[in-house]
């Protein structure tokens, strides 16, 4: 029987950024992932961080590579119609935003945790949570040599994505899910991307994004049907639609070689309350936001820190009231982020179904962004972060 003050389920942004957060205080953790540490390290997902998330890195002592390798943004592109339009977040906002790729963070993040004495067990199985409604909530799970674990906590994290177990100890929640018509193919490539700053592209075909990771190696992603095979998409095939659905006078997409290549489906998920009782949920456990925003990672890593300080409020002063008060103040900032990348996602994708009028209103809505500054910084203020 071993004991630990909160058991953390999930190495994944929200609970490395917890777990650390959580040591600065001198609070112990336990960390139980099911994925091996390189699995965790490799996966490729999100790319933008907003301008307090940067912050907060930095605050948290992990923002050293951040700052050496990540790259200030100041605004997007919007294209539709041949025509693109740059939102300069800079000018409207004030704020502005880094591109560092997701698993760089996970990088420092483990190097942060391994470089100091609190536990961070990869390859484990058999996770499972009990006593969650008494004081002292248990987290079992077997060990990546066989044996199994028990670990009695004062509270237990959450962490552990959409497809995790610890939802599941929350009874009595609300669940709010949107699947969308389509989903977005997207690559790594060894190509020094074609433009300084997203390109964000409408196109009767679908959807494109023109993202990047470092000055030689680019990330792209294109709108392709919600059931997609990768076997449909060979690499020449994948470069000629971007291509297409990129095109504007004078500009040329440059091509290079493929290196990962994943399709991720389009969907909002949302549970509340986020609580029960002494298990807490941070992150994809209990929302998921389509990718068109930039919001998820950043939804995470804002949950990890309300979470850390209420976690700490509660060990170190005896304060219920952060944790009391965690789950209705995360869900606002959810839906904010939700109804935000849903309105770019349904703002800029070609649903199968699309009739000319919805056509001509995108069209209309996506003009007005471009032309009005009110809308622009509208679009701004949500993107850098609300
Ligand atoms: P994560 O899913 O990252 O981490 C959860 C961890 O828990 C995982 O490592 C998992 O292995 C582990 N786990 C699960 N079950 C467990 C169990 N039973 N026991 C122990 N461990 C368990 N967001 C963006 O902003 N932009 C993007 O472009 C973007 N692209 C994405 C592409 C994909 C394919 C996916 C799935 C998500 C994408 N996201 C994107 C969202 C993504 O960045 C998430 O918001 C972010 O990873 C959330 O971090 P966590 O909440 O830590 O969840
Ligand atoms: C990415 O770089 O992976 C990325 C950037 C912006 C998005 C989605 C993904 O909206």
């Amino acid at each position: 029987m071993n004991r630990t003050q909160v058991g953390i389920i999930g190495a994944g942004p929200a609970g490395l950024l917890l777990g650390r957060l959580l040591e600065r205080d001198g609070i112990d953790s336990v960390i139980v992932e099911n994925r091996g540490r390189e699995y965790v390290q490799a996966r490729q997902r999100a790319g933008v961080i907003e301008h307090r998330i940067a912050e907060l890195l930095r605050q948290a002592d992990v923002g050293d590579r951040l700052d050496q390798l990540g790259l200030i943004h100041n605004g997007i592109y919007l294209q539709f119609d041949g025509e693109r339009h740059h939102i300069d977040f800079r000018e409207l906002t004030g704020r502005t935003v880094t591109v560092y790729a997701q698993t760089e963070i996970v990088k420092d993040l483990i190097a942060a945790r391994l470089a100091g004495d609190q536990p961070l067990e990869f390859g484990v199985t058999d996770t499972a949570v009990a006593d969650v409604d008494t004081d002292h909530p248990t987290l079992t799970y077997v060990d990546a040599a066989g044996s199994s674990q028990k670990m009695t906590c004062d509270l237990i994290a959450g962490c552990d994505g959409f497809h995790g177990i610890s939802r599941a100890a929350v009874p009595d929640r609300t669940e709010w899910q949107r699947d969308f018509p389509y989903a977005w193919l997207g690559i790594l490539a060894d190509v020094p991307p074609s433009t300084d700053e997203l390109i964000y592209a409408n196109h009767p075909n679908g959807f494109a994004l023109h993202s990047l990771r470092s000055p030689t190696v680019s990330r792209l992603y294109l709108q392709v049907p919600p059931d997609e095979s990768l076997e449909n998409w060979p690499h020449d095939r994948i470069w000629d639609e971007l291509a297409t659905r990129f095109a504007v006078p004078g500009w040329t997409l440059e091509q290079g070689p493929i290196t990962d290549v994943s399709i991720t489906p389009m969907r909002v998920f949302v549970t509340s309350p986020m609580r029960q009782s002494r298990l807490f949920l941070a992150g994809d456990s209990a929302h998921i936001v389509p990718p068109t925003g930039a919001k998820g990672l950043n939804l995470a890593l804002a949950d990890a820190a309300l979470l850390a300080e209420a976690i700490s409020g509660y060990l170190l002063e005896g304060r219920t009231d952060l944790l009391d008060a965690y789950s209705s103040r995360r869900q606002r900032r959810v839906w904010r982020a939700v109804h935000f990348a849903v309105w770019m996602t349904e703002m800029l994708h070609t649903a199968p179904d699309r009739d000319p009028m919805t056509a001509e209103l995108q069209k209309a809505q996506l003009r007005y962004v471009a032309s009005s500054r009110a809308m622009a910084t509208s679009l701004a203020e949500n993107y850098t972060g609300y």
